[in-house]
């Protein structure tokens, strides 16, 4: 049996709505020290995601090296692909694209990745990956090949989320695409919230505190914010983003419950 603290840690411990630092490695240089990174557990971060859809490179794990030696919160990965899979990062979000059709995102790369996760002892999160539509072309529709889950079809949402549990997956993550003009309709976020028992990620697109308490409100377990962290690199908008989850107190307590 393999590990399953981190999730275990993620889910029983925490109150309210998560929130979850996308740092894209691909887009800080390795020496580079961000202070944030020391200051996040404080600011109310709940794990970091690292992770790219834009390629992948040998700086890239050297950042991620470098990270880790600055934080001592889950690193978590949240691959575009199995050449992205480290030895530096806890965990990793073992994604199946489930809103596509594309066999290489729905088991193909996993079977490519998974050798190395097992001997590198990372832990594996089984996480169902929902593309929505959000306005754009985003750079996962494009990669994968496949089209996202309408806007206005939280039915469609529903029942991808429900097989997916069914299959025994850890999260369901609602992803509207990094720099998503439109973020995931909060009335899909209930829908779907309403629907399965398993943890909900949203992300994509979320660049306002409100934007972040909107979506914890709507039902999300965890919201996950990369692009507007680095056009903001303030501690104070990161703590202000990672208040803003908080709101949604008893809604993890219901859940577990
Ligand atoms: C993308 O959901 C994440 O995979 C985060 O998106 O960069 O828009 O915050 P943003």
């Amino acid at each position: 049996m393999h590990q399953t603290r981190i999730y275990t840690d993620l889910t029983e411990r925490h109150n309210g709505c998560g929130f979850f630092w996308l740092i894209d490695p691909t887009r800080v240089m390795p020496e580079m020290v961000d202070p944030r990174w020391e200051r996040a557990r404080a600011a109310g971060v709940s794990a970091l995601l690292i992770g790219t859809s834009s390629g992948y490179s040998p700086a890239a794990e050297a950042t991620i090296k470098n990270i880790r030696t600055h934080t001592d919160l889950p690193l978590i990965l949240f691959p575009g692909s199995a050449i992205q899979v480290n030895r530096f990062v806890d965990a990793i979000l073992f994604i199946s694209l489930v809103s596509g059709r594309n066999p290489r995102y729905l088991i193909g790369e996993q079977v490519d990745g998974a050798p190395m996760i097992r001997s590198f002892g990372i832990e594996p999160i089984p996480t169902a990956y929902l593309l929505i539509e959000s306005g754009a072309t985003t750079a996962v529709q494009f990669i994968s090949q496949t089209l996202p889950i309408p806007a206005d079809k939280p039915d469609i949402a529903k029942v991808h989320a429900l097989a997916a549990e069914y299959m025994g997956m850890k999260f369901v993550y609602l992803e509207a695409g990094s720099g998503a003009p439109r973020p995931v309709p909060l009335e899909m976020i209930r829908q779907v919230r309403e629907y399965i028992t398993i943890p909900l990620i949203v992300g994509g697109g979320l660049t306002s505190p409100q934007q972040v308490a909107e979506a914890a409100e709507a039902g999300a377990d965890y919201v996950v914010v990369g692009s507007a962290l680095e056009f903001n690199p303030t501690t104070g908008f990161l703590k202000e983003m990672a208040a803003a989850a908080r709101p949604a107190a008893a809604k993890t307590q219901r859940n577990n419950g």
